[in-house]
């Protein structure tokens, strides 16, 4: 059977009754019941049957059936409609051939009724992700991506790629991962700011990243990774935050619909979804603590935090509002780039869906005296920002963007409890492999 790989593949349809078809895959189960046997073979499309009659090929029944669950194989064989087989038809094999044998026992089930442990799946994710509900996951993340650079095209921003390996922090905090750089000391990403703002002066006046952030933070939570992807978007010639809170919900919006077409992996997670209607609610700061004034604590100033989140949450939603910006923060508790408006507020903002941060941004600095100022009011060395505050004194636009966190997204969209799970290999406080 030398030519099945260019043609292999479970993908049967009626078509193909009747005829000889190569089919490969997972030997996801095997039930011997002595003259006949069925075989269970798995690939990306699902599941399909092969029927084993010992009296017509002994030496390939007894080959198949010792075989170990999870093994791969290919089968040459006769597609057989049959209404009694769960998708309508059978192979009856031929020939196989045995490409890879797995060892025993499995460090994970596939198809076990009870679900391991999230570290045991973590642990050897490889397996896990063969499961059919994970499949379908990555492919709605994967749909939903390339939603991000078609909406994104059409508003006529150019996809850019920035440096992840830097010399000065991007989000200006401590929760950085040192790199040594030969002989110096240097940082990864936490996100691109620095370097999409820096590209502001350079007449690319719309640009985007799906980028990836490196976030020392020591948290272990289920709404936090340390190293976790997001949309980051910069944008020049604004007149104010409002043009960003535009595009930010238009790509929301068209990402969520275009999850809601994925019918067929919808149906394998057992999820519906409802796309939102815009525009999306603006809460100013100070609304939103009026509205928590009896429930909470926070104080003027402060930033909110998670249960404060959450408890807003759940005062929009009663108001029918999932999702809903919060508006002029005050400057304090955003980053040293975001512009002032007066002494204590700001241009920033943060996207909100049901009490969870998606995403935040502001209109930006784009004065070089007032950005220095900034950087030295939050504690920061604007010698070490050279690099960056250089592009501020050449013709510099009045701009801003947003930052918009994947995996906090697709944790709202299909409605998932851990983080985790939305990533292919997380890394957490204590996880660095696989
Ligand atoms: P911020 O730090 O708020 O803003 O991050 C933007 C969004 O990224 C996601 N996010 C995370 N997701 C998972 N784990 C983490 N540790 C994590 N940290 C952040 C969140 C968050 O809303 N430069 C600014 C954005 C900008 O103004 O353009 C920034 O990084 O969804």
């Amino acid at each position: 059977m030398k030519s099945y790989r260019s043609h292999y593949s479970t993908e049967v349809t009626a078509k193909e009754y009747g005829k000889s078809v190569t089919v490969a895959g997972w030997v996801e189960d095997i039930r011997n019941i002595g003259s006949i046997a069925f075989l269970i073979l798995r690939d990306k499309k699902g599941t399909l049957q092969l029927t084993l009659l010992k009296k017509h090929n002994q030496e390939l029944f007894e080959q198949l059936v010792s075989l170990p669950r999870e093994s791969v194989i290919a089968a040459q064989g006769t597609c057989k409609e049959n209404a009694k087989v769960r998708n309508g038809y059978e192979i009856l094999p031929e020939k196989a051939e045995i490409l890879s044998i797995a060892d025993t026992p499995l460090p994970l089930g596939i198809v076990d009724k009870v679900e391991a442990e999230l570290d045991t799946r973590l642990d050897n994710r490889f397996i896990d992700l063969r499961k059919a509900e994970k499949q379908a996951f990555f492919s709605i993340r994967s749909t939903v991506i390339a939603a991000v650079h078609e909406y994104l095209k059409s508003q006529g921003f150019l996809e850019v790629h920035t440096p992840n390996i830097i010399a000065s922090s991007s989000e200006g905090g401590t929760d950085v991962f040192k790199v040594q750089y030969f002989e110096k000391e240097a940082f990864l990403a936490q996100s691109p700011q620095l370097y999409k703002q820096m590209l502001m002066a350079t007449g690319f006046d719309r640009v985007y990243e799906i980028a990836w952030y490196f976030r020392a933070e020591e948290h272990n939570t289920r709404r936090h990774l340390n190293e976790s992807t997001a949309v980051d978007l910069e944008m020049a010639f604004i007149t104010s935050e409002e043009d960003i809170m535009h595009i930010l919900e238009g790509l929301v919006h068209h990402m969520w619909k275009k999850a809601s077409e994925c019918k067929e992996e919808l149906e394998t997670l057992h999820k519906k979804i409802t796309v939102p209607t815009l525009p999306f609610k603006r809460v100013t700061y100070d609304d939103a603590l009026k509205l928590l004034k009896k429930q909470s604590k926070i104080t003027w100033g402060e930033d909110l935090g998670t249960e404060d989140e959450k408890l807003l949450g759940d005062i929009m939603k009663k108001q029918g509002h999932e999702f809903y910006f919060i508006t002029k923060y005050p400057l304090e508790v955003k980053p040293f780039y975001t512009m002032p408006e007066g002494d204590k507020l700001s241009h920033g903002f943060d996207l909100e869906c049901k009490g969870v941060e998606l995403a935040s941004g502001s209109q930006r600095i784009h004065d070089v005296e007032l950005l220095k100022k900034r950087l030295t009011a939050c504690n920061l060395n604007p010698k070490e920002f050279d690099s960056y505050l250089k592009a501020f004194q050449y013709g510099m636009p009045p701009h801003g963007g947003f930052g918009f966190g994947l995996e906090r997204f697709f944790m709202e969209l299909l409605d998932i409890s851990n983080i985790r799970e939305c990533i292919l290999f997380p890394r957490d406080r204590t996880r660095l492999t696989p």
